[in-house]
């Protein structure tokens, strides 16, 4: 491999010239300084698995010897920063920090080939070469994510490690984990253990663009124990990945009504009669605005605080129609005790009490931009995916901001127009797309720009049913937004996306090493 097939495309690379390689083999040592523990455990488990390498302890200053370290060179290397020097002799791997080291490995592990990516040990003796040179490597962003929808459909603990395997191969640091929805609860909650016993249960859905044997599969459901949780968050945290648990609060919130229904409106609708939702689309069915939902909500938090250490805490925010709010004297009555004017007031001052409460406790909270309407709360960061209007606002008025916006990075919205394009959803976003992506508009000044912590993508998995269907939405278009959010692309019309497509050639040998069931760039797979 060459360092011209590295995704995302590292800052500099300079190889060198008529250099003949760093020979990795049976007899290659490897020396790992203090903070380098996590990269050289993932070393021993990936490279050892695939080619059956002792890398057994050598010398820091022994040749033939590959070396990690943490170095921040006098605050020259940033946290996330690292340099990798191969010669003949020697790697060295040099991070600013632990992280740092760790996405040098990444880069490593690309250059070796793309049989680094299988987890079958390779048959034979395994002589592998490193082509001499440098890389000099920082991201641009310090939020790269993807956001992961267990609630529409449900992914096993394996099926979510291995997609934490597959953001850490593409330097992307954030996995937010929407847990909660209309269609489904995931995550057990001590205190109230309905949620997941009614909560993560669903009939089979009455929309549906195919009708497969899962499709059909009834009920539909699952959910992570705090054990299951505890593993994830270890694994991620292994791999330098913050976990964002997200919890949907007021609306998207019918799975949690259909478990309690005291939190629904109970003096408009039966909530009693309510189940786990079997449609797509927005339900008015939402949350009671009212101290005891905030009380019930309270609970759940203080477990999910426990579960994930993550400064961010996403609290949805989005849809929530308002019509049940306005039929009910419950709420109409808290209306006038807040003194506020409006349902989109009420709204906020649902947002703005866990905000308060979050930051009480250390933590931020983040919402989809809806959160903006009716008053955005003091401390709140925003998910920006409805385009960029919410995210320029918040930006401009000091508020943190991660843009997603739905024309980019929407991973359920379909990669091609054809007709045999295996997704019903409308809009065409397309690997090109992706790339020529830009999370910082231009209506920003610097300064404010400062706000837009980064970038993710977004899988809504109401179209994605298993993980096959998962993996075909987001790959290839992930390794784009891997670039876009860590690379220092040039503006969005000056990309040279051909030249990533070129290099992608080399991605796909990786993702097939992987197994992952990536888009192919001609179309679409033979779908039954
Ligand atoms: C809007 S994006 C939603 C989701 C859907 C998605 C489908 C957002 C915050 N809400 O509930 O799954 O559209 O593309």
């Amino acid at each position: 491999m060459t360092f011209e097939q590295l995704i995302p495309a590292p800052s500099r690379a300079e190889a060198t010239q008529g250099g003949t390689g760093f020979t990795v083999d049976g007899s290659t040592t490897l020396w790992a300084g203090p903070g380098t523990e996590s990269t050289e455990r993932w070393l021993r488990a990936t490279l050892g698995a695939a080619f059956q390498l002792p890398l057994a302890p050598g010398a820091e200053t022994e040749p033939g010897t590959i070396v990690l370290r943490v170095d921040d060179e006098g605050g020259q290397l940033a946290a996330e920063a690292y340099r990798l020097t191969v010669t003949a002799d020697r790697v060295e791997l040099r991070g600013g920090g632990p992280a740092g080291v760790f996405w040098g490995a990444q880069t490593l592990r690309q250059l070796l080939g793309p049989e680094a990516f299988r987890r079958a040990p390779i048959a034979g003796d395994a002589v592998l070469s490193l082509p001499e040179g440098v890389v000099e490597d920082a991201p641009r962003f310090g939020w790269r994510g993807m956001m992961l929808d267990v609630s529409r459909h449900f992914m096993s603990k394996e099926g979510v490690l291995r997609y934490l395997d597959l953001l850490a191969a593409h330097k992307l640091n954030v996995f937010h984990f929407h847990l909660t929805d209309d269609q489904g609860w995931r995550l057990e909650i001590k205190r109230y253990p309905r949620l997941t016993e009614v909560g993560a249960w669903r009939s089979r859905t009455k929309w549906g663009h195919r009708q497969s044997d899962l499709w059909n599969e009834n009920p539909h459901g699952g959910f992570y124990t705090q054990d299951d949780i505890r593993e994830i968050v270890a694994y991620a945290a292994a791999r330098h990945i913050t976990v964002v648990p997200e919890i949907e609060v007021p609306g998207h919130s019918q799975a949690a009504i259909a478990a309690y229904p005291e939190l629904g409106n109970a003096d408009v609708i039966d909530t009693n009669a309510l189940t786990v939702w079997d449609n797509w689309g927005v339900t008015p069915n939402v949350l009671a605005p009212t101290e005891g939902t905030l009380r019930f909500y309270e609970g759940v938090f203080e477990e999910v605080l426990e579960l994930f250490p993550s400064t961010f805490i996403h609290v949805g925010g989005d849809e929530c129609p308002k019509e049940q709010w306005k039929d009910s004297q419950v709420a109409q009555e808290n209306i006038e005790r807040l003194g506020v004017s409006n349902e989109d007031e009420l709204q906020s001052w649902f947002i703005r009490h866990f905000d308060k409460w979050l930051a009480a406790r250390g933590r931020r909270l983040i919402g989809w931009d809806e959160i903006l309407e009716g008053g955005l709360a003091e401390g709140a960061a925003v998910s920006s995916w409805r385009g960029y209007g919410g995210g320029i606002a918040a930006a401009k008025a000091g508020h943190d901001v991660v843009m997603c916006p739905e024309q980019h990075v929407y991973l359920d919205h379909r990669q091609h127009g054809g007709a045999d394009e295996p997704v019903p959803i409308g809009w065409v976003r397309t690997l090109e797309d992706v790339y020529r992506f830009e999370p910082v508009p231009d209506k920003l000044t610097a300064e404010e720009a400062e706000h837009v912590l980064g970038t993710q993508a977004n899988v809504w998995t109401e179209v994605m049913e298993n993980e096959g269907r998962v993996d075909y939405q987001v790959f290839p278009r992930l390794a784009a937004l891997s670039e876009v959010a860590w690379s220092r692309l040039p503006a969005s019309a000056e990309r040279d996306f051909e030249g990533f497509e070129e290099r992608m050639t080399a991605h796909y040998a990786r993702l097939d090493a992987l197994g992952v069931g990536y888009r192919p760039p001609g179309g679409p797979l033979p779908w039954q």
